[in-house]
């Protein structure tokens, strides 16, 4: 008898699997991209990150347009913006997460073709509950007075 349960709660456990909701749960709001300049084989995605359910983790990224994605952070060390990988960025309820430059972002590596105002990529976000969220980015130039053009 309780080998019947137990086998009843595991298949009750399977069908409830979480993961479709959690990912419901996670918003991603203007995701977008820097053209790049020149030759540049390196860009950056941004994009602001919320939850209407449990604190999660984005621990990962992939972008068919990058050969390789990491999550970085900007610091100042010794007055020198330093850019370093993160394992995992925070998403708490009730607070936006932003990624934004001079902050965190995900770093596109080996991009095999630049990116071009305009243009739109698929970005696939891995969230430690949330499971992968795929979202587009926008290549365009930042938004707002303190990313304004700079001439
Ligand atoms: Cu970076």
């Amino acid at each position: 008898m309780k080998r019947i349960l137990i086998a009843a709660f595991a298949a009750l456990l399977a069908f409830a699997a979480p993961w479709p909701a959690l990912a419901a749960d996670i918003k991603v709001d203007d995701a977008w991209a820097r053209p790049t300049l020149g030759q540049a084989r390196n860009g950056a995605a941004y994009m602001t990150i919320s939850t209407t359910g449990a604190a999660d983790r984005l621990v990962g990224a992939s972008a068919p347009v990058a050969g390789k994605t990491e999550l970085h952070n900007m610091t100042m060390n010794n007055n020198v913006m330093q850019m370093r990988p993160v394992d995992a960025i925070q998403v708490a309820p009730g607070t936006e997460v932003k990624l934004q430059p001079g902050g965190l972002h995900v770093m596109l590596l080996d991009l095999k073709s630049p990116l071009k105002q305009g243009d739109k990529f698929p970005l696939t976000l891995k969230f430690e509950r949330g499971g992968e969220i795929q979202v587009q980015v926008e290549v365009r130039q930042p938004r707002g007075p303190a990313g304004g053009h700079r001439h």
